[in-house]
């Protein structure tokens, strides 16, 4: 798992295990899958290999032949299978004649490797025990040293290198059945020969561990919105651990070690600041790919861009503003846009990830803030309830159809 990934976030974590819809029929592998009207929705996975690439229009012929309605299709470049490597593997989402569902996986079966046949969830994916974090490791191609030109990293081979190593670290993590901030941290440190350039943020983990139970686990980069808001559902926070490129400290548009040092770990030492952290976690779990863009862009112009009246005056408490003093100033210039924090509003705000914000939004209180939070969270139309069972570092969910 991990790397670059999607083909639809690895077919929905390959239909992880018992949750799911409940349907009238059963099908081929025993799936169960959802009827209308003599329809399916399928989702199908399939791979090409050995330079068989005209297999892909043959693949084509039986999405014609069964008259499959495409509705989705996704490529990304193939990875190791058995003894073989994959070309290109295909994710696509159609509808067929649920009469034919069976025969039409087998045509696919004879022209392409690695079929699967997975059946449309109605609730995304998402974690339910601390250690599904292990699979929120969907990562985003930005500000990518290694692909992005732009990126002021691109040219540093040695900085490329060391993105790398640090990123494999992450990749090969995982969670830890029982936490301890001494023993992981020192593993960490073993693993990375302390490389002074590269500050360990997870030997760090225990200064918001010890006030508010906020974990720092390692991370490669950007991750996904939802794997990255459902984290934070189990007081989890996901940390990069590499450096911005010494030629521009004073901003970088993508998270870094100073950044999670300097802007997030402080403020999750802080109770009032990780509930609110976890709240809008636990209003992500399950959510509509709609709502988890208006909950990323509530943490983008609070937990990131937010400013907070205090004693009259105000203040920054954005870790995205307060690990860099380009925007700081810039922030507090008066020279931008200011409006007060309103959950319906802010979440539908445009925002940019590449310079400063035009905009931001300024809460009376950060009381005030969590209140009016709380109250949007709770109109987020979802087929369920979530609670969080801190003994168990699960989720509990409730009322499920
Ligand atoms: N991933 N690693 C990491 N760090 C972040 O701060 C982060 C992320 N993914 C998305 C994201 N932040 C925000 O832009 C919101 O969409 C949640
Ligand atoms: N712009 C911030 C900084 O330079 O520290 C990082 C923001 C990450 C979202
Ligand atoms: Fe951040």
């Amino acid at each position: 798992g991990g790397r670059k990934q999607s083909l639809i976030e690895d077919a929905r974590r390959e239909r992880s295990g018992s949750s799911g819809s409940p349907g009238p029929s059963r099908y081929g592998d025993g799936f169960v899958f959802e009827e209308k009207q003599g329809r399916v929705i399928v989702n199908v996975l399939f791979a090409l290999t050995g330079g068989k690439n005209a297999g892909f229009f043959k693949t084509g012929k039986i999405f014609e032949t069964f008259e499959a309605k495409l509705l989705h299709i996704e490529s990304r470049p193939g990875r190791k299978l058995k003894n073989s490597t994959t070309d290109l593997e295909f994710f696509m989402k159609c509808e067929v004649h649920s009469s034919d569902l069976d025969v039409f996986i087998n045509s696919l079966k004879r022209v392409a490797d690695d079929v699967r046949s997975i059946p449309e969830e109605n609730v995304p994916w998402f974690p339910r025990q601390i250690k599904d974090l292990d699979r929120c490791n969907m990562l985003i191609t930005k500000f990518d040293p290694d692909m992005d030109q732009d990126h002021p990293g691109y040219n540093d081979s040695e900085y490329r290198k060391r993105r790398a190593a640090i990123s494999e670290l992450a990749f090969r993590y995982k969670q830890p059945l029982l936490f301890s901030s001494v023993s992981s941290s020192f593993q960490c440190l073993v693993q990375l020969k302390v490389h002074l350039s590269t500050l360990n943020t997870t030997c760090l983990s225990s200064v918001p561990s010890e006030k508010t139970g906020f974990q720092l686990r390692p991370v490669a980069g950007l991750l996904s919105a939802r794997d990255f808001l459902a984290s934070l559902a189990f007081r989890v926070f996901q940390c990069t651990q590499y450096i911005r490129h010494s030629s521009a400290p004073m901003h970088s548009p993508e998270p870094d070690c100073c950044h999670e040092l300097l802007g997030h770990i402080p403020m999750l030492a802080d109770k009032e600041f990780a509930q609110f952290s976890q709240e809008i976690g636990l209003a992500s779990l399950g959510a509509s790919d709609e709502d988890i863009e208006k909950l990323s862009t509530l943490y983008w112009f609070t937990v990131e861009f937010g400013l907070c009246k205090q004693n009259g005056a105000v203040k920054a408490y954005g870790a995205g503003l307060l690990s860099s003093y380009g925007e700081l100033v810039y922030a507090l210039s008066n020279e931008p846009e200011y409006k007060p924090f309103n959950p319906e509003e802010t979440a539908v705000q445009p925002y940019q990830d590449q310079t400063y914000q035009p905009i931001y939004f300024v809460s009376e209180s950060f009381e005030d803030a969590k209140i009016k939070l709380r109250k949007y969270s709770a109109n987020i139309k979802r087929p369920f309830a979530v609670r969080y069972d801190p003994f168990t570092c699960s989720v509990e969910v409730l009322d499920q159809p």
